[in-house]
């Protein structure tokens, strides 16, 4: 047993409190989630149900499981895995990702998923963080990752005709394995943060936080079924993706569209194709596919979940216009695994996120730790069945205080428990004695059709210590020219209080974001 991930997680007296009394999050000591999120549905009689479904391939929850234990097989024979030993995994979503993932999972071994477009450079980090001497490849993407492993780290492509790829061992190989009987809180999930700050971190996850996503936000608020098909854009590699579009479906026995390109043009190709019934995407994505629905038949579709960044309410109110039923919001972060705080279709308040999802606590406090009275903006805490346990790293002291996971949110609740997003902790502006939340000020800008897309922050001033400052790119056909700073900023006056407008604006044809899709505002700010 290799307890690499064990030795490093944080010293207990810094974990965050975990909370398990609801009846849905009793879990055995010994499990592997990989038993109950597949095999589970061969034993009763699902073999040939439909579970992947790609455009290039789909497998049955049959041939998954086969596929699964073929891969675990030459995981431990050929390349000598050992329970608790880290595997890198690259890949675009396809079905050999999920495979994959799963096969080092049931072995025993720790997965570290990470998205296709990171580069050399960015690959380095983890591998070398982590320790990590053996990835699985889709074999189109093996070059840079060979660069960023070095010696060290041995690199087995996937989906590749190659004589020394995985595929080809895999004909040989066994299908039946034997599940690791991991215990419930042994790490088999190593998370890096995308980075909106600074160094990744890496999330540790245990085999129960599997069960404990599925058990929270998508048995509680999204319930779907059996009969339901998911689609969306995160990758797998995002915690938002491995949720929704893996273990959400496998666990309740549903299928999943897994596409490689997932940007709003190919889900509007997609779902009148595949006609899922649920979707995961970000919120810039779901104003886009408004925009160029054109006649795409998505009826198909009857809940759609945002998350990753805030919802702006006239998205909100746009889709439920048009589409007929709301966007689910809901608040997650890889720290917490996924979503922590959302809302019941049925009791969205728009504009607000939602209340903790049943099982996790949340509440607003001031600098000094505090709980702030309803209807005043501070810091959000919560706790809950998941949390914070980052891989060695200093930074745990900032994300848990007294018990509690500080997501670095500005929230404010009101009186009905609510919780209503204001911005990123660092993303709130002081602009001469007044507090003004970033992105309240780009859902204003966002309302002008001459705006594609913006990014608001504060910047230095002498005299009022800081002043708004939006970084707008103009939809084609518009000039960034002096008297579009004045429409705008007149614009904003007009529909919010006139003190938040931004002062200086300038134009950009792109603004910095994560691998994940997420702004970078801290970029435009120390510019
Ligand atoms: C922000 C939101 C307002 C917020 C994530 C769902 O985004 C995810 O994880 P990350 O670690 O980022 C976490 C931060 O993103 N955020 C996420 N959702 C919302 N802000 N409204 C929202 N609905 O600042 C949070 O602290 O990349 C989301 C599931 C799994 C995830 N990992």
């Amino acid at each position: 047993m290799d307890s690499f991930a064990r030795d490093h997680l944080p010293p207990r007296e810094l974990w965050p409190d975990f909370l398990f009394t609801r009846p849905e999050y009793q879990y055995p000591e010994r499990f592997n989630c990989v038993s109950v999120l597949l095999d589970a549905w061969l034993a009763r009689g699902w073999a040939d149900k439909p579970c992947l479904i790609s455009p290039r391939r789909s497998l049955t929850y049959g041939a998954l499981a086969a596929l699964v234990n073929r891969i675990a097989n030459v995981l431990v024979d050929e390349y000598g895995l050992e329970p608790g030993g880290r595997v890198l995994l690259r890949a675009a979503n396809t079905p050999m990702m999920v495979a994959c993932l799963f096969a080092v999972l049931k072995a025993g071994g720790i997965a570290v998923p990470t998205m296709p477009m990171l580069r050399t450079r960015e690959l380095a980090y983890p591998i070398r963080k982590a320790r990590i001497a053996l990835a699985l490849c889709d074999g189109r993407l093996v070059d840079e990752l060979r660069e960023a492993g070095g010696e060290g780290l041995r690199v087995v492509a996937f989906d590749t005709d190659a004589p020394e790829g995985l595929d080809a061992r895999l004909a040989s190989a066994s299908d039946a394995f034997t599940a690791y009987d991991s215990a419930s809180d042994d790490v088999c999930l190593i998370g890096f943060t995308s980075g909106t700050t600074g160094e990744p971190k890496g999330t540790m996850h245990f085999h129960r936080d599997m069960l404990a996503i599925c058990d929270g936000f998508s048995r509680n608020i999204l319930r779907p079924t059996a009969e339901d098909r998911f689609i969306g854009s995160p990758p797998l590699a995002f915690t938002f993706g491995l949720g929704g579009l893996v273990l959400f479906p496998l666990h309740v026995g549903a299928s999943t569209v897994l596409l490689e390109r997932a940007g709003p043009d190919d889900l509007l190709e997609a779902i009148p194709t595949f006609r899922p019934t649920i979707c995961f995407t970000a919120p810039t994505a779901y104003r886009v596919m408004l925009a160029r629905r054109g006649d795409a038949d998505l009826s198909s579709l009857r809940c759609c979940v945002s998350a990753g960044e805030a919802l702006p309410r006239p998205v909100y109110d746009s889709w439920l216009a048009a589409m007929g039923f709301p966007l689910l919001d809901g608040i997650g972060a890889t720290e917490m695994l996924h979503i922590f705080i959302s809302a019941k279709v049925e009791e969205i308040r728009p504009g607000a996120t939602g209340k903790p999802v049943p099982g996790y606590e949340a509440k607003v406090i001031d600098a000094e730790g505090n709980e702030v009275p309803d209807g005043t903006v501070g810091r959000l805490a919560v706790r809950g069945p998941t949390g914070c346990r980052y891989l060695d790293d200093p930074r745990q002291r900032n994300y848990v205080l007294h018990g509690w996971n500080i997501t670095g949110d500005s929230y404010m609740r009101d009186a009905d428990g609510y919780f209503w997003y204001q911005a990123r902790s660092d993303d709130m502006i002081i602009s001469a004695g007044y507090n003004i939340a970033g992105p309240e000020v780009e859902t204003a800008l966002l309302l002008h059709p001459a705006v594609a897309e913006c990014a608001v922050v504060g910047v230095p001033d002498e005299e009022r210590g800081h002043v708004v400052k939006a970084f707008v790119v103009l939809a084609p056909g518009h000039v960034g020219d002096e008297p579009m700073v004045k429409v705008l900023q007149d614009f904003v006056k007009a529909t919010i209080a006139p003190y938040k407008y931004p002062r200086r604006i300038e134009f950009r044809t792109e603004l910095p974001k994560t691998a994940s899709g997420k702004l970078q505002r801290f970029r435009l700010r120390t510019e």
